[in-house]
């Protein structure tokens, strides 16, 4: 299918066009560039990334948090980044069961990708299913991905939110300020309020804030009995509010990063740093609709796009068509 009629069936919500989009974007980013040029800037989706150690409960709040937002009759995409190194193969299963009530729901879209052997190329397949999601009308992106490296955590980096989930127990404080969670996180959760440690666990990380400039909101919830679900959603409700109602800094903030992830990815090594000024002046050209984000990236990387039709990442190229 040539990607301009792609792009049409996907703007008309057609699922299995979206399917076929995320793949292109996973696999080969010279067809996938032509298909995101056809999108136009992103415009609906509020996207909450959601990011913390394996384990922590990152999925099942993920599930709760589809349940919330179809409550309230909005249509819900979800990408969720699984590490799937040998030790935790298991995870991708696990995040597809604990998804299964959303199965039927048209209104809800759930994908995953496979984060190993490819870190570089993850954040421009995350950004590219953003961007798709967002053309097929999905009013929230759900984006999981495990903060256990840097490559990990910069994917959020997207978001228009970031939700940083931990649990009581996971050992000391330095575990979660060393991994670059403290600087992510618009809201941090410790989850699995139902088991005991968790008003510590809140106690630590508050600890780590202070006398920092900020102060995020530290909630207490449990995927598992939904206690203060409610009292998180609500919290994130008022940046999806801002959103709605046009907050130019939060566009800012996610077209920025995307730009910025699109260059990086493209440029790879030669590309290693970008001009936050810079940034910010070619993600407002890009919401005011004269560039692209594919045109803004260039700008910031010029020699690392090559001419059309040139591959501009080999690293996809290597990726076993078994982690698909
Ligand atoms: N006790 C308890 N267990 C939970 C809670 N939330 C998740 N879990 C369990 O923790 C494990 C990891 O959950 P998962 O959502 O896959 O974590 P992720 O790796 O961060 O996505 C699973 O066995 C869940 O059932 C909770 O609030 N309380
Ligand atoms: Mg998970």
């Amino acid at each position: 299918m040539l990607s301009s009629s792609l792009a049409t069936a996907i703007k008309k919500g057609d699922r299995t066009a979206l399917s076929k989009g995320i793949t292109l974007v996973e696999n080969e980013p010279v067809r996938a560039a032509a298909l995101l040029r056809d999108l136009g800037p992103p415009a609906r989706s509020f996207v909450i990334g959601i990011t913390g150690p394996p384990g922590t409960g990152k999925s099942s709040l993920v599930d709760r948090l589809i349940a919330s937002y179809r409550k309230l009759g909005l249509k819900v995409g979800v990408i969720a980044v699984d590490p799937t190194s040998p030790l935790t193969g298991g995870a991708l299963l696990g995040d597809r069961v604990r998804m299964t009530a959303h199965t039927g729901d048209r209104g809800v879209f759930i994908r995953s990708m496979a984060s190993r052997g490819w870190s570089g190329g993850l954040s421009r397949a995350a950004t590219g299913a953003i961007r798709l999601m967002d053309a097929a009308g999905f009013d929230v992106v759900l984006l999981e991905t495990v903060g256990i490296g840097q490559s990990d955590i910069e994917v959020v980096g997207v978001s228009h939110a970031v939700l940083v989930v931990l649990m009581p127990g996971l050992g000391d404080d330095i575990q979660v300020s060393k991994a670059g969670l403290m600087e992510v996180g618009d809201f941090y959760a410790v989850n699995k309020a139902d088991l005991d440690g968790a008003d510590a666990m809140v106690v630590s990380i508050l600890s780590l804030f202070r006398g920092m400039p900020r102060s995020p909101p530290v909630l207490k919830v449990s995927a598992l009995t939904g206690e203060g679900v409610e009292k998180l959603l609500a919290a994130i409700e008022t940046t999806r509010a801002r959103f709605t109602g046009g907050a130019k800094d939060l566009r800012l903030r996610s077209v920025r990063g995307m730009i910025v992830e699109t260059a990086r990815n493209a440029a790879m090594a030669r590309f290693t740093t970008v001009s936050e000024e810079a940034a910010d002046s070619l993600a407002q050209k890009v919401i005011e609709g004269e560039l692209t984000i594919e045109g803004a990236a260039a700008r910031l990387a010029p020699s690392s796009f090559g001419p059309p039709g040139a591959r501009t990442s080999g690293r996809s190229a290597r990726r076993r068509p078994s982690q698909a």
